[in-house]
């Protein structure tokens, strides 16, 4: 993915702009997997990307060496565990390019950070009248958190349009803004579409109305190098489980003014300074957010797929995947019958598309008899559904361990379905 918009990789590792793609697949037990006896073609890593070894083991030598709670006790195992789970807060922090690892946030994944921040921000700061802007791009995670919210304290909701490529309409946006938009909140990159956001942009519209602006950064976290300071977004998450890592842990970075003032999300233990009957006093962020035993093994598997990234570098990564993303258009585009829907110039490497005549479904159900793994149906992203007036896509999404003989895979396999239905 190639952006102005994007944080540039900053050095720091030596990323040559190649990897060798046999040993990163080497990486991936899964993709040894046979399906209906053909060999797996897994293109829906935007819905979950597989896991490297490298993760895999790391999670599993914590569970068999150094497992306890975190942050309660004394003794040797419980610090051993707890040290293990700041570290990857370290290594998230690393990831994102914050500046200290207090804006770091565990939660379940981005749903829950979003929902974090529309119940504590959203509750405590936003009355009845302000604006929330969002796109027509959004996940359903960036949008029903905004509509619970309005229908609890009556804020409005924007929503910025697209072009008939998917591309985010930044004029209208900035049409939109005015002195009653109070938050700005937008996918970094469409899950459905791969559409990249002109995010800089829109940050700096915002911060100029005042506004402070939540990305939602699940679909450009695996795909580029984040840089939360050069963006200076207030708010940014992602997932752990698309960046090659384990479900159950996400990360919710925020500036540390800005969450030290916002109010608990959820209670319990741990977010506590003190507690009696009459009043509780809460920690200081990120320990007022994190209630409760948190993701202890996922938090070290999420370290090892931002370690394994790291390993590869972010500049190889997006070079191969720019590499497969044009290759797939180009022969997407010659299957009779298929048409792309997004075509923005920025793109990260997801191709969604329709088949004339045919069912997302049953393109769906057939390449999967061939071993090819696409997701279909609306990609929790209905009110762009409605936009470019389909009912459902078809969609390859393509990660770092992708290679171009899986897109022929892909292409044989809709050359088949059109064969079918012809
Ligand atoms: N935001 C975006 C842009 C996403 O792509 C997704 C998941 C989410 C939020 C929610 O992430 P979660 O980890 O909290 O569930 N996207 C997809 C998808 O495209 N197909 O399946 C899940």
């Amino acid at each position: 993915m190639s952006s102005s918009a994007l944080a540039r990789p900053q050095g720091g590792h030596n990323a040559a702009l190649a990897f060798d793609i046999e040993a990163v697949r080497a990486d991936f037990p899964i993709l040894t997997r046979k399906i209906y006896d053909k060999p797996l073609v897994y293109l829906d890593s935007a819905a979950s990307a597989q896991k490297p070894v490298q993760v895999l083991q790391a999670m599993d030598r914590a569970a068999r060496t150094s497992y306890s709670n975190v942050h309660r006790g004394l003794h040797r195992l419980s610090q051993e565990s707890t040290d293990l789970f700041e570290q990857a807060r370290e290594a998230a922090r690393r990831f994102l390019k914050a500046g200290k690892v207090e804006e770091i946030v565990f939660t379940s994944g981005a749903t829950e950070a979003i929902n974090l921040v529309a119940g504590s921000y959203g509750q405590g700061f936003l009355k009845a009248g302000d604006e929330i802007i969002v796109s027509t791009l959004e996940h359903h995670s960036n949008i029903v958190p905004w509509q619970l919210l309005r229908d609890r304290i009556g804020i409005e909701l924007k929503v910025v349009p697209i072009g008939d490529d998917g591309g985010f309409l930044l004029e209208d946006y900035l049409k939109l803004l005015g002195p009653r938009t109070k938050l700005v909140a937008v996918a970094h990159v469409s899950n459905a579409l791969g559409t990249v956001v002109p995010v800089k942009a829109v940050i700096d519209a915002a911060h100029a109305q005042g506004a402070v602006v939540l990305l939602d950064g699940c679909q450009a976290a695996p795909h580029t190098a984040i840089d939360v300071q050069d963006l200076d977004v207030d708010f940014y998450t992602f997932s752990g489980h698309k960046i090659y890592g384990p479900t159950g842990i996400g990360v919710l970075y925020g500036k540390q003014e800005l969450l030290n003032a916002m109010p608990p999300y959820q209670g319990g233990g741990e977010m506590i300074r003190s507690v009696t009957f009459e009043k509780t006093t809460y920690k200081e962020t990120p320990h007022r957010f994190e209630a409760g035993t948190p993701q202890i093994l996922e938090a070290v598997g999420l370290e090892a797929a931002i370690c394994y990234l790291e390993s590869l570098g972010h500049e190889a990564i997006a070079a191969h995947e720019a590499g497969i993303l044009a290759y797939a258009t180009e022969r997407l585009t010659q299957v009779p019958g298929v048409r792309i829907l997004g075509t923005a110039p920025e793109k990260a490497s997801i191709v969604s598309f329709v088949m004339d005549e045919v069912h997302a479904h049953d393109i769906g159900t057939i390449v999967d008899r061939m071993g090819v793994a696409v997701r279909v149906g609306h990609h929790c992203a209905e009110p762009l559904m409605h936009r470019l007036g389909v009912a459902a896509t078809a969609r390859a999404s393509f990660g770092l361990y992708n290679t171009r003989e899986e897109v022929d895979a892909l292409a044989d396999a809709l050359v088949k379905v059109r064969k079918l239905f012809a």
